[in-house]
């Protein structure tokens, strides 16, 4: 069977090549909910609505676990998941905790790049309550790079003006971590480095993600032979969207 890897869009391909990298010998299945992206500023409700739609499909594709590659799904549909389904469920979390450990003692501040969603729902506030107990942890909405993403718009161009401007608000300097708290946004590192300070860090969940998969996977038996294959699936128009997530894999593979 396979391990089923959940997006509203091309974002999730940034977990699945990580995947591949921890894990190749799985086979995968790449859902992408491309008829209702982006999430991230629409009602909770209705998004909860579409990611149990998108998870009976991915079902039905037959999954031995379910990784939501997606910050804003995992906020609003990971616990409620679990307690339907009987395969493991894994989520994303904006790595805010190591940002913090590193950040504190060197008097450097943490910010975090998500969606309006991520940001306002209590799984995140509840996180950052907990680890931040200086107060050193900004945050802001990047709605733009999700966008920039579905329509694979990476020139520079076009995206470093307009990063520029939306931080242009922020006293860049005294950040020493910056945290990508939506899957979409490690395609932009680069961008991302022509507009921050040289020598700020940029820390992404994939990783973590992909390791807890691992270990998941393991207690539970569930690890397989297979050929390290992956089928793309949407609810948006299929072969386009197999294109193009095949393409954003292309590329987040050349820049990791
Ligand atoms: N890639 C998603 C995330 O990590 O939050 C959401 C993108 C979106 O649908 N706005």
């Amino acid at each position: 069977m396979k391990i089923g890897i959940f997006d509203s869009g091309v974002g999730g391909i940034t977990v699945l090549a990580e995947a591949l990298k921890e894990l190749p010998r799985e086979d995968y299945l790449y859902y992408a909910d491309t008829k209702h992206v982006p999430y991230g500023e629409k009602p909770k409700e209705i998004v909860h609505q579409y990611i149990f739609e998108a998870v009976e499909q991915m079902i039905a594709g037959g999954i031995k676990a379910l990784v939501l590659a997606c910050n804003t799904a995992t906020s609003i549909a990971a616990d409620s998941l679990r307690a339907k389904y009987p395969f493991p469920v894994l989520g994303m979390e904006p790595a805010v905790k190591p940002a913090v450990l590193k950040n504190d003692d060197q008097g450097r501040r943490v910010l975090v790049f998500a969606t309006t969603l991520t940001l306002k729902e209590s799984k995140f506030q509840h996180l950052v309550a907990r680890v931040d107990q200086h107060h050193i942890v900004d945050f802001l909405p990047l709605p733009e790079l999700v966008e920039f993403a579905e329509t694979q718009q990476f020139d520079p161009e076009v995206v470093v003006p307009c990063l520029r401007q939306k931080l242009s608000q922020l006293d860049l300097a005294q950040y020493g971590t910056v945290v990508l708290g939506c899957t979409h946004f490690p395609f932009f590192t680069d961008h991302l480095r022509q507009v921050l300070p040289a020598g700020v860090d940029i820390i992404d969940g994939a990783a973590g993600t992909v390791r807890h998969l691992k270990n998941v996977l393991t207690d539970n038996d569930l690890l397989e032979q297979g050929q390290g294959q992956v089928t793309f699936n949407s609810s948006g128009d299929r072969q386009q969207d197999a294109a193009r997530f095949a393409r954003a894999l292309d590329l987040i593979r050349s820049l990791r």
